[in-house]
């Protein structure tokens, strides 16, 4: 106990030395974006903090299921919002193979599911309760659904199995994919003017959230295995009857081959954890104050530095 505090300066020095030495390539860090503001916006926030360290950054556009395929194969060096219900099993799956690891959660609880705006459960006092919601399936209802209610789903490449879940739940609903994620907040926008009823996919952390009281639908629990078991959940000849993860993680992931191209870059990766706050925040930047996501993301580091120095400047 004593001697571990009196290690010879000459070795600390050493050690000290050594970890300043090991320098990152100067090849590109490839950060990959997808189609959420907070994504975007947190993916140039990784991105500068890396620039300020000296590194060279490059950002591609890409599908957010199949970016788990391009991690493990080091096309793309890591991805920064692994949500827990839309990506969930893509990242599982690609573990499973080798190339790519866990580097780490962010301080966040996530949830990704359906949602209405406050006004909607004047109309359908039963809100929450998914069965309340089935029973009120006509104040949905639209010229392109019919008789059904109508469920603006997100865009097709988040794979969240709304169809699946309506046939299993044997709900009175047609799910309609969203083109963009503007699409989902449009929608709400011009609901509110006649407080029409409507749900659709959201997910928290999110800007909607200062913008719009409101509240998730409840669906039967997730339990593991309800989106693979059909024995698992209240329909036992079906999977996908269930809601997503209620308390959901929020990942960052890496290319095992980032520790030795670029060590530095890896160590303040593992030290990046952002809180919900936070990220509501960065999605707010661009979908209120409309900056483009490069500026606000400087602005969030201009306002955050007491966040994210430390990680660049502690040390070990
Ligand atoms: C993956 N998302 C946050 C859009 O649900």
């Amino acid at each position: 106990m004593p001697n571990k505090a009196i290690l010879p300066a000459a070795a600390l020095a050493l050690a000290s030395m050594s970890a300043a030495h090991a320098a990152d390539s100067s090849d590109p860090i490839i950060i990959p974006t997808h189609n959420w503001s907070s994504q975007i916006v947190m993916s140039h926030v990784v991105g500068q903090i890396f620039e300020s360290m000296g590194n060279s950054v490059e950002y591609v556009s890409t599908d957010s299921q199949a970016v788990y395929e391009s991690v493990r194969l080091g096309d793309v060096t890591l991805e920064l919002e692994v949500w827990e219900g839309a990506f969930g099993p893509a990242f599982e799956a690609a573990l499973e193979k080798g190339g790519l690891h866990d580097a780490g959660d962010h301080n966040a609880v996530t949830r990704e599911d359906w949602w209405y705006p406050a006004w909607t459960k004047d109309a359908c006092p039963g809100l929450p309760d998914w069965q309340a919601l089935n029973d009120c399936a006509e104040l949905f209802a639209t010229p392109e659904t019919g008789d059904k209610g109508r469920f603006l789903g997100g865009p097709v490449d988040w794979l969240k199995h709304d169809q699946e879940r309506v046939e299993a739940l044997g709900m009175d609903f047609v799910v309609v994919n969203a083109g963009s994620a503007s699409a989902l907040w449009a929608e709400v926008a011009a609901a509110e003017r006649d407080k029409r009823p409507v749900v659709i996919f959201n997910w928290t952390p999110n800007f909607v959230e200062a913008l719009y009281p409101g509240e998730f639908v409840e669906f039967p629990e997730y339990v593991e295995g309800c989106k693979d078991d059909p024995s698992v959940g209240p329909n036992p000849n079906a999977t996908y009857d269930c809601g997503n993860p209620a308390n959901g993680y929020l990942k960052k992931a890496a290319w095992d081959g980032m520790p030795d191209k670029w060590p530095n870059a890896y160590a303040v990766l593992q030290k990046i954890s952002f809180t919900n706050p936070q990220i509501a925040e960065m999605a707010k930047l661009v979908d209120i104050d409309e900056f483009e996501p490069e500026d606000a993301a400087a602005e969030w580091l201009e306002q955050n530095e007491d966040v994210w120095k430390p990680w660049v400047e502690g040390g070990a």
